[in-house]
This record gives structure tokens, C-alpha cells and sequence, in this order.
């Protein structure tokens, strides 16, 4: 078994490959730091879904601190990559700093919602914080059985209704039951819907509303993407806060995907921090997100030659 910091190093191995391949190439033998090479490096970063703008003022900064010989070798131009990469993520606002909170978890079919509620909340448990879940997918048969079995494992209740009952109604239920209680947190959990869906996507801003509305306690919505979606997680997150006014992101799954630059590209999109990282299947397995070691990981530790993991 495999410590969650492998999991993410290994599954972040192939965009790791395509970046520090091209670094290598900087100081490889004859090797001239030219033109082509940064637009290799740029095409890289690109490939790897950082985004286009990213990547452009990225290696714009890194092609300057070259020319002033500011990085004499390898390690160096690695490590300002790193640096570079992690000053593009914005750290403050992660909801589950407050308490009391609301937090209302959306986004599309299958990217880790449930799953990550129920991590969050053996999370709370375990530092001791008060808990109550709502599970507003009152869609998919299973949702609340899913998130019951989450529940049981953390020790925690869960508000829910029958199949088809209003969503927006189970939320409100949700935050009345943790004010009564003196909860610390509030933590709702809806059904998956595609942003194409206007229906959907109504019902989903309804739920919004009336959490807010119900809520005195300030009240996050956190949108939670699927890292090896790649390109269409960054469309999500684009139609997800056109409508709702996302706080905060969590992103799952980056033990499996092969364009970790995803989460340069969308928290830049946003303007909004990744709060949470998703790592594997299991309850440990959603991490605080924290920007260099992220970075480290996607480009590899210099001289840690522990690449091996995939
Ligand atoms: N490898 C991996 N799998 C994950 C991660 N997070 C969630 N999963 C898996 O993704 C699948 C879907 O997770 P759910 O939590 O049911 O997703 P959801 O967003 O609630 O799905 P819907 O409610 O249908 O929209 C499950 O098999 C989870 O175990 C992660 O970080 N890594
Ligand atoms: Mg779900």
C-alpha cells in the first residue's frame, strides 16, 4: 500500500515525463537555450493542460531568469518551474475554516461529490468539529444509501427524503438541523448533472438560493472536478460559475491522470482556491491542497530520482 504522496506522484508521472523531459533537454550535450527550446517547453506545458496563458508567462519568466544566469543548472531551473507553477494558485478562503459553515458540494456526473463528503466528513470528526450531511441527491436511487455507508463510517447523521423529493427542501432541512444542533459544519451533497442542462442546472441554483437564504452561517459552494476529465473539467468549472459564483474547488482523482496542468488552468480561470485534492478511493484519501508540493510533484523532485513510482 502506497502512501497518498506516491499515489499523486505516480499518477502525475505522465505529465511529469512530458516537462522534465523537455528541461532535460536544456542541458543536454550541445543543447542551445534558443527559441525552440522554450517554445518545446511552452508546447509541453500546454500539452499538459496548464492552458495557453499560463504556460506563455511562465516560461516568459523562466526564459528571463535564464538570460540573468540566475539559473546555473538543472536543479535550479526546476525548482523556479516549481516556484512558478505554485505562485499561480490563490490559497486563501478554504470553507472548513469557519464554523459554523454551509458548504453545498456540485458539479457534473461521477467526478467524487459523495465520496468526498464522506471523507470530509471523518475529517471533521476526527479534529473534533460537529457534522451534520444532507444528501440532496434525491435523483440517483442509490445517493443516499451511497452517502448512509460514508456516513456510518465517519459517525455521523445524514438528512435525507425520498427519491424525487425537492432537493432544495433537503438542503434547507439540512442547515435548520445543524443550527439546531450548534453544528460546526453543514455539509450538503447533491446530485451529478451535466452543465448542458438547463433544467438541472436551475434546480441546482434553487438549492443555492434557498441554502443561503435558510443559512446564517456564510455558506461555500464547492464545485468538484474530476482532474483526468482534462479540458471539458475546465469547460465545467467555466458553466458551473457563470451560474452559481463557485468559492472553492476540489479536485479528485489525481491519482489517475495524465494532465495534472488541469489545476493550473481551471483555479486560475476561476480566481479561486483548490481546497481539497483527491488522491485514491479510500476515507485518508482527500488532502489538504498545498500548491508547491503539488508543483514538486508534477515536475519531480530534483535529484530525488524517485520517478519510478508508475
Ligand atoms: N481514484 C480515485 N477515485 C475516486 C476519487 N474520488 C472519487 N473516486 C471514485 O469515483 C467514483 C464516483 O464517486 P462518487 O463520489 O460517487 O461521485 P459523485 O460525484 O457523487 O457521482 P454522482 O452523484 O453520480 O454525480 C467512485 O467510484 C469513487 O470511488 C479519487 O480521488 N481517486
Ligand atoms: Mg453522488
Amino acid at each position: 500500500m502506497s502512501s497518498w504522496r506516491e499515489r499523486l506522484s505516480a499518477g502525475l508521472a505522465k505529465s511529469r515525463e512530458r516537462l522534465t523531459g523537455q528541461l532535460n533537454v536544456l542541458f543536454g550535450a550541445g543543447v542551445e537555450v534558443d527559441d525552440s527550446f522554450y517554445d518545446a517547453l511552452e508546447e509541453a506545458l500546454i500539452a499538459a493542460d496548464f492552458g495557453y496563458e499560463a504556460a506563455l508567462k511562465m516560461v516568459g519568466q523562466l526564459r528571463e531568469r535564464v538570460r540573468t544566469g540566475a539559473l546555473p543548472d538543472l536543479a535550479a531551473v526546476r525548482a523556479a518551474l516549481v516556484d512558478l507553477i505554485a505562485a499561480e494558485f490563490t490559497t486563501a478562503g478554504d470553507p472548513f475554516q469557519f464554523s459554523p459553515v454551509t458548504v453545498l458540494l456540485v458539479g457534473v456526473n461521477g467526478t467524487g461529490k459523495t465520496t468526498s463528503v464522506g471523507k470530509l466528513a471523518k475529517q471533521a470528526v476526527d479534529e473534533g468539529k460537529s457534522i451534520v450531511l444532507g444528501s440532496a441527491d434525491t435523483f440517483r436511487a442509490a445517493a443516499a444509501e451511497q452517502l448512509d455507508i460514508w456516513a456510518e463510517r465517519a459517525g455521523v447523521d445524514v438528512v435525507r427524503r425520498d427519491r424525487g423529493a425537492d432537493p432544495a427542501s433537503v438542503a434547507f432541512e439540512t442547515v435548520e438541523r445543524a443550527e439546531r444542533e450548534g453544528a460546526d459544519i453543514a455539509l450538503i451533497d447533491t446530485a451529478g448533472r451535466l452543465h448542458t442542462s438547463p433544467d438541472l442546472m436551475r434546480e441546482l441554483e434553487k438549492v443555492q438560493r434557498v441554502t443561503r437564504e435558510r443559512s446564517a452561517a456564510p455558506t461555500f459552494t464547492v464545485l468538484v472536478i474530476d482532474a483526468t476529465t482534462g479540458q471539458n473539467g475546465l469547460v465545467q468549472a467555466r458553466e458551473f460559475n457563470k451560474l452559481l459564483a463557485v468559492d472553492a474547488l476540489i479536485l479528485t482523482k489525481l491519482d489517475g491522470t495524465a494532465k495534472g496542468g488541469i489545476a493550473v488552468a481551471i483555479a486560475r480561470e476561476l480566481g479561486v482556491p483548490i481546497v481539497r485534492i483527491g488522491v485514491g478511493e479510500g476515507i485518508e484519501d482527500l488532502r489538504p491542497f498545498d500548491p508547491h508540493e503539488f508543483a514538486a510533484a508534477l515536475l519531480g523532485d530534483a535529484g530525488s530520482g524517485s520517478d519510478a513510482a508508475a
